[in-house]
C-alpha cells in the first residue's frame, strides 16, 4: 500500500489530488506503525524545516521513517520532504534532519534575486542518465519547467552531494540541487503536483516504477551513472531558465441573487455601468460599493450564501426599492474559470473573496468549496484572499487568522493573501517603532507554514501632486515622477502619465475594506513592513488602473520591486499582450496577474505567452 505523509503542515490536498487523478489508491500515515506496514511513501514536505521535523518528533516518526529508509523501500519526498533527508538546515539550526544525505540545507542569498525563490525553473541532469533514466523519473526532454518554492536550498557544489544529485538548477547566481536520486530514495525540491502536466508525469513516473502490481521493476538507480561537471550546462542559459510568471485572478463574490459569480470591476466598483442606477449597497448602506469581505458596515444579508441575498424581492406586496439596482456583473463560476485558465497556461490562479459570509460558520465558508474543487484538477498553485483574518463564528466560536489560513491550506490552497489586515498590522509596526509584536497573522502564518504562503495584497490609490513639495514629508521619498523614465530602466522611454490636471508627481496612498478607505501610509511602507512581519510575496494592484485596460502602473511596480527583496506580482490594468512584454521590460518584476481581458477572452494566456517568447521572455510552456 501507498502511504502518504502528513505532519500537520500547509497544503497535502493537491498531491493527494494528483495521485487520485493519476489513478493510485493511498493512505495517510496516522500512526508510526504505518510507516512499518507502507510499501512505499510519499512525503509531500509543505513549510518550514524546523516545523516539519518537529512535527515529525510530535508524531513519533523519525525512527521509523530512518527505519522505513534503512529498509530499502521506495521513498519519495517533495520540497521539505527532500530537505529532510539531510542533515540539518539553516532554516532551523537546532531541529535536525533524517540525516541520510551527508550535507547541509543552507539559504538562498539576496543580494542578487529575491527569496523566497517563487516560480518556475528546469532542471538539468547532473548525470548521464539517458533515455532510461529520465523515464524512470519522467524528467521529459529537459525542455519543462517546474514550480519551485522555497528559501533555503542544497548548494549543488557541496561535498556529499554528488553521489545524490540527479538534477541541478541555476536561481540567480546559485547552483543548486533540484532532485536527488540514490538507491530507493527519490526527493525533489520542486513541487511536482504543482507543476502541471511536466509535474503530474514526475509523480505518475515514480508511482508506476514502484508499483509491482502495475509491472513495476522498483526505482532505477541513476547514482551509479557517470556525473556531469556543473559548468557542462551553459550557466546563461540555465539562469534564464527562471521564468516569469503569468497569473489569473478571479474576484469572487455572491451577486445578488445569492450565486458565487466571478465578478470584475472597473476601479474596484463590480457593477454594470448604469448612471441611473444605484447600486445594492448603496440601497443596503448608503455606502458606495464596496468589498464587504473587509467592511464592518456591510448589510448581514450580503453575506449569507446559500440563502438568496437579493434585495429585489418576489414578494408583489413589498415596497418598490427606491431606485432600480445596478447588478453585480457575473463573468462565470469560479471553478469552471480555474479550470480553464489551467488548460490555458496560467502558472498561477488567485482567488479574491470580495464579498462576506461572515453569517457563516469558518467551517463552512462557501470559498472552502471552491478551492477544494479547484485542487483536484488545477495542478498550479492556488493563492486565496479576502477575509484572511481573526473572525468570530455565529455561535460566538474565534477563529484566529492562522486557523483561517490553515483551513483554506487543507483544502488545497497554497497561499494565503492579506489585504486590510496587512495594512492595520504595518501601521502598529510604525507606531511600535519597527518592534513586531508576533501576534499579527502575517507573523503568525508565516512562522507556521512559511514566508511562501504569505501574499499581501495591496490596493493602492495615486494622490496627485504639482510639485514634490506638496507631498508630505514623510511620503516623499517614495514619491514617483511621472513623466521620467524609470530608476531601474533608465534609458528605456517609458510614456508620461500625468494626473488629470497635469500634475507630474505622485504617492501611492494605501487602502483598506476593497479600496473604500484610504489610511495614512505609503506602498513603500507597506512593502517593506510587510517583508519585515514575514510575507513572502506581494500582489501590487491598483485601484487606478484596475478594469481600465491601459497598461500596468510600470512606475507603481517599480517602486515598490525596488523596496523589498520579497517576489512582487504587478496587477491591475493589463489590456493586451504588449502590456505584459512593457512591465517585463521595465521593471524587475517576477509575476504578471490579469483578469478582466482573460475573463472576456479579449486576450488568451497562450497569446501572452507566445508574444512573450516572441519578445525573449522566459516563460513555462504548457
Ligand atoms: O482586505 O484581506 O479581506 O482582502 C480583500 C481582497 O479583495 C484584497 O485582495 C482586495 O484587493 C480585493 N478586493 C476587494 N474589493 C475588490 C473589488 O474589486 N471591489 N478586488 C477587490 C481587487 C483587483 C484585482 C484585479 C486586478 C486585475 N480587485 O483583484 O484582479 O486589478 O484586474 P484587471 O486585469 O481587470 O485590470 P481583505
Amino acid at each position: 500500500m501507498l502511504y502518504l505523509l502528513d505532519y500537520g503542515a500547509g497544503n497535502v490536498a493537491s498531491l493527494a489530488n494528483s495521485v487520485r487523478k493519476l489513478g493510485y489508491e493511498f493512505k495517510w500515515v496516522q500512526t508510526p506503525e504505518d510507516i512499518d506496514k507502507a510499501d512505499r511513501i510519499l512525503f509531500p514536505g509543505v513549510g518550514a524545516f524546523g516545523s516539519a521535523m518537529a512535527g515529525l518528533r510530535k508524531r513519533g516518526f523519525v525512527e521509523p521513517l530512518k527505519a522505513y529508509i534503512a529498509s530499502g523501500r521506495p521513498y519519495m519526498g517533495i520540497c521539505i520532504g527532500m530537505q529532510a533527508l539531510f542533515e540539518e538546515s539553516d532554516e532551523s539550526p537546532e531541529d535536525k534532519g533524517l540525516g541520510i544525505i551527508p550535507a547541509k540545507v543552507g539559504r538562498f542569498s539576496s543580494a542578487d534575486k529575491s527569496v523566497p525563490c517563487m516560480g518556475y525553473n528546469g532542471a538539468t541532469e547532473r548525470r548521464d542518465i539517458g533515455d532510461e533514466g529520465r523515464e524512470a523519473y519522467g524528467l521529459g526532454d529537459g525542455g519543462d519547467s517546474y514550480y519551485f518554492v522555497h528559501s533555503y536550498r542544497v548548494d549543488a557544489t557541496q561535498p556529499g552531494v554528488e553521489d545524490w544529485s540527479l538534477t541541478w538548477t541555476q536561481y540567480g547566481d546559485e547552483k543548486y540541487v533540484s532532485s536527488v536520486q540514490k538507491g530507493n530514495v527519490f526527493g525533489t525540491q520542486f513541487h511536482p503536483e504543482k507543476s502541471g502536466a511536466a509535474g503530474l508525469a514526475v509523480v505518475e513516473a515514480w508511482l508506476r516504477s514502484t508499483d509491482p502490481t502495475k509491472g513495476g521493476k522498483g526505482m532505477l538507480d541513476t547514482s551509479v551513472k557517470p556525473l556531469r561537471p556543473i559548468t557542462d550546462v551553459d550557466a546563461d542559459l540555465v539562469r534564464k531558465g527562471f521564468t516569469k510568471r503569468i497569473v489569473a485572478c478571479l474576484d469572487v463574490r455572491a451577486n445578488d441573487d445569492g450565486d458565487l459569480v466571478v465578478t470584475k470591476g472597473d476601479q474596484y466598483d463590480v457593477r454594470e455601468a448604469d448612471d441611473s442606477a444605484t447600486t445594492a449597497d448603496e440601497h443596503a448602506s448608503g455606502a458606495p460599493e464596496e468589498s464587504a469581505a473587509t467592511s464592518p458596515s456591510a448589510p448581514v444579508a450580503e453575506t449569507t450564501l446559500p440563502t438568496s441575498t437579493s434585495t429585489v424581492s418576489s414578494d408583489p406586496s413589498a415596497p418598490p426599492p427606491a431606485k432600480r439596482q445596478r447588478q453585480v456583473r457575473n463573468l462565470g463560476k469560479p471553478v469552471d474559470l480555474a479550470r480553464r485558465y489551467y488548460a490555458e497556461g496560467a502558472d498561477e490562479v488567485a482567488f479574491l473573496n470580495i464579498t462576506s459570509f461572515r453569517s457563516c460558520p469558518l467551517h463552512d465558508q462557501p470559498m472552502l468549496d471552491v478551492i477544494r474543487q479547484a485542487a483536484e484538477t488545477v495542478f498550479v498553485p492556488l493563492t486565496i484572499g479576502g477575509g484572511i483574518r481573526d473572525t468570530t463564528d455565529p455561535d460566538g466560536t474565534s477563529r484566529s487568522a492562522l486557523e483561517v489560513a490553515g483551513t483554506y491550506f487543507r483544502c488545497g490552497a497554497d497561499k494565503v493573501s492579506i489585504g486590510s489586515d496587512a495594512v492595520f498590522a504595518v501601521e502598529e509596526l510604525l507606531a511600535a517603532d519597527g518592534a513586531k509584536s508576533g501576534k499579527s497573522g502575517i507573523e503568525q502564518i508565516s512562522y507556521a507554514y512559511g514566508a511562501q504562503a504569505v501574499v499581501v495584497s495591496f490596493d493602492p490609490k495615486r494622490v496627485y501632486a504639482a510639485s514634490l513639495d506638496d507631498i508630505p514629508a514623510v511620503h516623499r521619498p517614495s514619491a514617483v515622477d511621472l513623466s521620467a523614465p524609470l530608476a531601474s530602466t533608465p534609458d528605456t522611454p517609458l510614456r508620461a502619465d500625468l494626473g488629470p490636471k497635469g500634475e507630474q508627481f505622485c504617492w501611492y496612498q494605501c487602502t483598506v475594506r476593497g479600496g473604500r478607505e484610504t489610511r495614512d501610509i505609503d506602498v513603500v511602507q507597506l512593502a517593506q513592513g510587510v517583508e519585515k512581519l514575514g510575507a513572502g510575496e506581494i500582489l501590487l494592484n491598483s485601484v487606478d488602473k484596475d478594469g481600465s485596460k491601459s497598461g500596468f502602473d510600470c512606475r507603481l511596480v517599480d517602486l515598490v520591486r525596488r523596496s523589498v527583496g520579497i517576489p512582487v506580482v504587478a496587477s491591475s490594468g493589463a489590456g493586451k499582450v504588449d502590456d505584459f512584454s512593457e512591465v517585463f521590460a521595465v521593471t524587475d518584476v517576477e509575476a504578471a496577474l490579469a483578469a478582466g481581458i482573460f475573463h472576456r477572452k479579449e486576450v488568451p494566456i497562450e497569446d501572452v505567452k507566445a508574444h512573450l517568447v516572441k519578445e525573449g521572455v522566459k516563460v513555462r510552456r504548457v
